[in-house]
């Protein structure tokens, strides 16, 4: 008895070193599995009992349960040592700083998965937030349209040049794709009651040779406001005030009259050219300027076809070609890199 005693003990220091030897979980199990499994250590000095009196067997089995208690004590202080040295270890090779931006969002702007809004988009936005401000709304009107909302009610007589086939493109049924936003200038009066203050960003579209200035599908933001009193004044120091807040700083422009059948007075408000600096280039066609905000105070004609008695109401209108503003803001020689799909120019922005 005092040997199968002795053999229990030493087996408790066999397990103890065992133990302190494990590197992970699974030899810890294997050191379970060792002494107290079904060919244990342990197991095979029990299956001894038989041959030894009650009390030898009390005895022994008193030993026994030591043992047992002795390794679950030491199986839990090694696991729990093994599971802290493992976070401690997760925290110094898996460290995670959520505040470092992901490597491909800092190698090109914008990001290469989250992308960004095209330039003209950009652009659009802040004149939209710029015009809203001042309290005006944001309308939109159909792209295909009638002749009635893109020539008719805007006062351009049977045989003006602009309803030729060659500057619009017409449909099957008789319809157009609009050449210009004032479509939304009479869609507006249609549908809101004067005073009004509305701008119409949108895209339209014109049978055009395509040049570096030139393109078949582009953008325009039509602005209007329809109060009693409108003067010239007005008008000019909004085209200013829009300029201004676009540009962050004053920027060179001419005015000279400009014929637009819906307007009276009409101007052409053109642009130093920025791609060039005023010297000369194929954006500006080597004039120094760009043609971006023609505008005038709305005609009477139109004020009547839409029941509105000139008397009593008066209107001042502007036609922006955001493409060409957005060159003129980046300094962009091609109007035709806007529409090529291209991502290194798109990243740019
Ligand atoms: C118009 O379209 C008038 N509806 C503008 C207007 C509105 C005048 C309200 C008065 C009152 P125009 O055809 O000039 O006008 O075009 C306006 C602007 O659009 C031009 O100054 C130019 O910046 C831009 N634009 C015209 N044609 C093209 C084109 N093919 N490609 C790119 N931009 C163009």
């Amino acid at each position: 008895m005092a040997d199968l005693i002795s053999e229990i003990q030493a087996l408790e220091a066999e397990a103890a070193a065992a133990i302190a030897a494990a590197a992970d979980a699974e030899a810890l199990a294997q050191v379970t599995q060792n002494f107290t499994g079904k060919k244990g250590a342990l197991t095979g000095v029990m299956k001894q009992l038989g041959s030894l009196t009650p009390e030898e067997r009390t005895a022994v089995g008193k030993a026994a349960n030591t043992f047992k208690a002795k390794l679950d004590e030491l199986l839990a202080a090694k696991e729990k040592q093994l599971t802290e040295s493992k976070f401690a270890s997760l925290a110094e090779t898996e460290f995670l700083d959520l505040s470092v931006t992901p490597p491909e969002f800092s190698q090109v702007r914008g990001g290469v998965s989250s992308g960004h809004t095209h330039p003209i988009t950009q652009t659009q936005r802040r004149l939209e937030a710029i015009f809203t401000s001042m309290g005006f709304s944001i309308v939109d009107g159909p792209q295909v349209e009638d002749d009635y909302h893109n020539f008719g009610a805007l006062n351009f007589t049977d045989d003006h040049p602009a309803r030729d086939m060659q500057d619009t493109f017409y449909t099957v049924t008789g319809h157009l794709l609009r050449t210009h936003t004032s479509t939304v200038q009479i869609r507006a009066l249609e549908s809101m009651k004067p005073p009004l203050r509305i701008i119409a960003p949108g895209r339209v579209f014109r049978y055009e040779e395509v040049d570096a200035s030139h393109e078949h599908t582009f953008y325009q933001m039509e602005g209007m406001i329809i109060d009693r009193k409108v003067s010239v004044g007005n008008l000019l120091h909004l085209m200013q005030t829009l300029l201004t807040e676009v540009f962050g700083r004053e920027v060179d422009v001419r005015l000279r009259p400009g014929y637009f059948p819906f307007v009276e007075p009409g101007f052409e408000l053109d642009m130093k050219c920025l791609v060039c600096n005023g010297a000369g280039c194929s954006v500006c066609k080597h004039s120094g300027w760009v043609e971006v905000l023609p505008c005038g105070l709305v005609h009477p004609n139109v004020l009547r076809s839409a029941g509105l008695d000139p008397a009593e109401w008066q209107g001042a209108a502007f036609g922006l070609g955001l493409n060409r503003l957005v060159m003129m803001q980046h300094g962009i020689e091609d109007i035709r890199h806007f529409m090529a799909g291209k991502l290194e120019f798109l990243r740019q922005f």
